[in-house]
């Protein structure tokens, strides 16, 4: 390896290395495995301005998006997270659903994540999903839906959501 290739690596393990530690989750992000969560639970949006709001949210080159949701832990820490979050807020209009990721679009087998990732991970409640035509997917807390999801009836519907980027 000559110098020059030397150096060049070096370099590159610095840069790498100051990339690591400058990679931590932003304030009013919190960490779970390799990313970030936002979670809004008193700001509420329809399903399509939730995931533009979380794009919007993306910083230092990380793509965000609503939640995509991969297994069974990642499901209970998003759930957990939402439950506890419900106690703290003002009860009004508040409705026990968190917008995620996941879009329904012609048939019940179209899925796909916003963030683009696989669907490797299903969580639908009895019934679900019962509804199509480009519509969100949501977390329901209610009596016995213990965080199953449900696809929306109508994605206009404002609701909080759950952001998720790259930590
Ligand atoms: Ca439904």
């Amino acid at each position: 390896m000559t110098d020059f290739n030397k150096i060049s690596l070096i370099l590159l393990f610095a840069s790498l290395s100051q990339v690591t530690a400058s990679c931590q989750c932003p304030s009013s992000w919190i960490p779970w495995g390799q990313h970030c969560y936002r979670f809004e639970l008193g700001n509420h949006a329809s399903w399509s301005d939730a995931e533009s709001k979380c794009v919007a949210w993306g910083s230092f080159g990380r793509q965000s998006h609503l939640a995509s949701i991969h297994s069974k832990q990642e499901q209970a820490f998003i759930y957990e997270v939402f439950r506890l979050g419900m106690l703290q807020e003002p009860r009004g209009d508040w409705t026990p659903l968190l917008w995620i990721g996941l879009r329904v679009a012609t048939t019940h087998e179209d899925l796909s994540w916003t963030d683009g990732s696989d669907v490797d991970f299903l969580n639908w409640y009895q019934g679900e999903p019962n509804n199509i035509g480009n519509t969100g997917a949501e977390v329901s807390h209610g009596i016995g839906k213990d965080g199953r999801w449900a696809d929306a009836p109508n994605p206009h519907r404002q609701s909080p959501f759950v952001c998720k980027m790259p930590e």
